[in-house]
Formats: structure tokens, C-alpha cells, sequence
């Protein structure tokens, strides 16, 4: 018997969930940094085996009260986490507090997929905290089929976790060749590991104002015979002040940005990126399409 499904990784900003996506499928697909709303698309990452298919989405965190569309389109990529998931895993860590009436609460209990939830960041608290969280939850949210502390950040339980996904995992099709790990092409990952350098290396609403396009990817040789990929980015501010301010440590972020995506690619990188300010991209529906919001 073959097993498949989508299982979609949903939760508010900041808990953990690229970080647990990573951890499941033993790559670094989805970046991960300490400031909310790093995520901003659906990201699949696909775990083969011979027995089964697990297509994982991880989605950004859910916004409150978005206030530009951008924000918008990515609570609508959570939303359609919905209406496909064959398993939710629900990701919570061990600060956060819910009211019973949260509509995100509400919306879990109409699902009739099975709902995991997650506890992360387990390691940040006594056991005896984290023994009180699954007591709370259970009667906040009655319908969990798995309750499972995480520490993603370590690996610690995942194992676990994924035994019991496979175990709920109904029969299905392989909806991917075996040897796919995601639906999204190099250039998004190139496009998101520069990004993850901004969040990192820039204050306040820098990173917030910021959208990537790689523009051009190609695989060419150096003159030593070394594969060498030439990549050519543009960075999209939305202030001439922020351009400035960018500007000014370019150079630290093409250095960390080329070495990440060095890593990644597991080959030499030269990498140009050219900034340009587009005022309101982020309501922009024409721009945000381009941008694959
Ligand atoms: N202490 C601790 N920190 C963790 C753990 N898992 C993730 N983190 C940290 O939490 C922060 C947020 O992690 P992400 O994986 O980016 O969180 P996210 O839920 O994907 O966030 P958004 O994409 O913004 O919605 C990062 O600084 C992680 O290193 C954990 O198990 N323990
Ligand atoms: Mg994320």
C-alpha cells in the first residue's frame, strides 16, 4: 500500500514552523530568522519513500490585522491550506496563549482532516510547563488527534512526529516524481536566501519593505574548469532613504548572501544585486503578481 498526502503546517508568526518543515525533510528549504513574518509564500518540501509521500506545505504565519495586500496574500496562502490538507500539524510554541474564541480555533474545528498539534520551542521551559500546555489544550481544542513537543530547532522529536504522520497519512497516489523536493524553482530559493540576509543583517522596516527577484541564473564554468553559477538579483525598497541605508552595507550583504547560496548550490556563486525603489509594491497588484504573491 502507497501512502501520500498533503500536510500543511500552519501557526502564527514566529513559532517555528519553517524551522520544523527543516528539520522534517533533512534539508534547509524554507529560511528561518528570529523576526515575524520570514515566511511570505506556500513552500512545499516533499519527503519520499519507497511506501510513501508526504507534501509538506509550510505557510507564513497568520497575520491579525493585515494592512497591505501583500499581508493579505499570504493569509490567503494559509487559507488554502484548508481546503486541501489531508493532516494539519497546528504549530504552537510554549509561550503563546490563545483564547478559546480565536477564530484560527474555531476554523480547526470545523476541519475534518486530523489536526497534530505541535508544542515548539519545548526547551525554553520546565517539563512540567510543557505537561501544562497539553492539559490546556486538550480541553481548548478536544478534536487533536497527536499532541507533540517539539524542540525543532534541535530535532528533538521529530522522529516522532513523522512516524505518526505517516501513520495518519491516508492511501494515496505519488503526486511527485520521488526525487522532487519542492514545486519551487532555484530562483525563489536564491531570491529567499539573499532575503534572509536582509531580515538578518537590517532594523525596523527594512526587511518589511523589502521583495527580491533573481533575475537571471546561469550555470557556466570558470576559467579553472569549476562550475560557477552567475546570478543576477534585483533588491525592490520602497524608499530612497532605505536604498541609501542598504547601500551602505552592500557589500557585507552580497558576502554573507553569496556564501549561503554557495552552500546551497554546493558551487561557486558570483553574485550582482542591484537595488531599486518601487514605492508601493506591496499594494501594487500588478508588481505583487510578478512578485508570485
Ligand atoms: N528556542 C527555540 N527556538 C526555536 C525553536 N524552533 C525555532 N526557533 C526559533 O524561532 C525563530 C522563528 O523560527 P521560524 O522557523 O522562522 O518561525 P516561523 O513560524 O516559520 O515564522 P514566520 O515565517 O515568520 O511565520 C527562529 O529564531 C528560530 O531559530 C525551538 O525549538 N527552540
Ligand atoms: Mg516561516
Amino acid at each position: 500500500m502507497h501512502k501520500s498526502g498533503f500536510v500543511n503546517i500552519i501557526g502564527n508568526p514566529n513559532v517555528g514552523k519553517s524551522t520544523l518543515l527543516n528539520a522534517l525533510i533533512g534539508e534547509r528549504m524554507s529560511i528561518i530568522t528570529n523576526k515575524p513574518q520570514t515566511t511570505r509564500h506556500r513552500i512545499l518540501g516533499i519527503l519520499s519513500d519507497d511506501d510513501y509521500q508526504i507534501v509538506f506545505s509550510d505557510t507564513p504565519g497568520i497575520i491579525k490585522d493585515p494592512s497591505y495586500e501583500m499581508q493579505k496574500a499570504m493569509n490567503r496562502f494559509v487559507h488554502t491550506t484548508f481546503e486541501d490538507a489531508d493532516l494539519m500539524l497546528f504549530v504552537t510554541d510554549t509561550s503563546e496563549k490563545y483564547e478559546d474564541d480565536h477564530p484560527l480555533l474555531l476554523k480547526l474545528k470545523e476541519l475534518k482532516v486530523p489536526i497534530f498539534l505541535i508544542i515548539n520551542k519545548t526547551d525554553l521551559v520546565e517539563p512540567i510547563v510543557v505537561l501544562k500546555l497539553i492539559q490546556s489544550w486538550q480541553l481548548k481544542l478536544p478534536g487533536i488527534k497527536e499532541t507533540i513537543p517539539t524542540e525543532a530547532i534541535n530535532k528533538k522529536n521529530i522522529d516522532t512526529l513523522l512516524k505518526q504522520i505517516i501513520k495518519h497519512l491516508p492511501e494515496g497516489p505519488v503526486y511527485f516524481p520521488k526525487d522532487q523536493l519542492t514545486d519551487k524553482p532555484y530562483r525563489f530559493f536564491v531570491s529567499e536566501i539573499i532575503r534572509e540576509q536582509v531580515l538578518e543583517q537590517f532594523k525596523q522596516e527594512i526587511p518589511y519593505s523589502v521583495q527580491i527577484i533573481t533575475n537571471s541564473f546561469k550555470e557556466t564554468l570558470t576559467k579553472k574548469k569549476e562550475e560557477l553559477v552567475k546570478i543576477e538579483a534585483t533588491l525592490f525598497v520602497m524608499r530612497e532613504s532605505q536604498k541609501m541605508i542598504i547601500l551602505a552595507s552592500i557589500k557585507k550583504l552580497a558576502t554573507a548572501s553569496r556564501k549561503n547560496l554557495e552552500n546551497f548550490l554546493n558551487k561557486k556563486v558570483f553574485l550582482d544585486i542591484s537595488i531599486k525603489v518601487k514605492e508601493n509594491w506591496r499594494d501594487d497588484e500588478k508588481l505583487l503578481e510578478k512578485f508570485g504573491y
